[in-house]
């Protein structure tokens, strides 16, 4: 039984003030559902995050880490400096680390190792540009990075994963997939995931879509066999939008 799960992604917006107001507004409008909710905020924000969603269900998340265990690292975030203040997710290989920061298949395949060998769940990010989309190979992308992200991870570890299927070409653009290009593209995980691990096992892992999911497009989006949940960027910035997409 899969529990749906929706989590913020608020990418290089907030400082620690504004994370504080939307964390106070949040809790007041959160009265616990179904669904699980998480926000992956900047890493100066998370501490603040914790404290005062203490004794809740709202969980955090980081958007990054690194994969060695401590080192000469400048400018680095290790696993155990996110355990340390209760982070419960963390994302790897968003698109725009991939596309601004030179991550690829190989680096997220080590964070995804390192976060396993944690209490830290990752969610790791595919999708396909706009130019494998029209070039008809988005599901040959989708499941290269799909095997070599996931790269000697067993069975055992690949129940803690949540992928996030997220299309270049719908992030921050307005441009969302269909519930139906979507679903697709999720069911295509859903899977290869059974290729690489089995029906048992790949029917415990949760696959998000994100890209520009918003209220309006939450329940279609969610209502997709293969979907069981999201990851929200823009809309996850104000408390009252994103409540609603959880109550959708
Ligand atoms: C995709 C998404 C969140 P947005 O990057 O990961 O952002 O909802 O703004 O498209």
């Amino acid at each position: 039984m899969r529990i749906p799960f929706i989590a913020g992604n608020w990418k290089m917006f907030k400082t620690k003030a504004d994370a504080v107001k939307f964390a106070e507004e949040f809790k007041s409008l959160y009265k616990g559902t179904d669904i699980q909710a998480a926000i992956c905020a900047p890493f100066t924000d998370l501490e603040a995050l914790a404290e005062i969603f203490k004794g809740t269900d709202i969980k955090i998340g980081a958007q990054n880490v690194h994969f060695a265990d401590e080192g000469a690292y400048t400018g680095e975030i290790s696993v155990s400096m996110l355990e340390e203040i209760g982070v419960d997710f963390c994302i790897v290989g968003h698109s725009e680390r991939r596309q601004y920061f030179a991550e690829t298949d190989g680096t997220v395949n080590l964070k995804m190792k390192r976060l396993l060998d944690s209490s830290i769940r990752p969610i790791m990010c595919v999708g396909e540009s706009l130019e494998e989309r029209d070039a008809g190979k988005a599901f040959d992308r989708v499941r290269s990075q799909l095997e070599q992200g996931l790269a000697d991870i067993d069975a055992e570890a690949a129940v803690r994963i949540v992928i996030a299927y997220e299309p270049i070409w719908a992030i921050g653009t307005g441009r969302t997939a269909t519930g139906e290009q979507a679903g697709q593209m999720c069911e295509f995980i859903r899977n290869t995931l059974i290729d690489l691990y089995g029906e048992d096992t790949a029917d415990q892992v949760i696959i998000q879509y994100g890209g520009s999911v918003k209220p309006a497009n939450a329940a279609e989006i969610m209502n997709m066999a293969e979907i069981d949940g999201a990851l929200v960027g823009g809309a996850s910035l104000k408390a009252k939008d994103f409540m609603e997409i959880i109550d959708f």
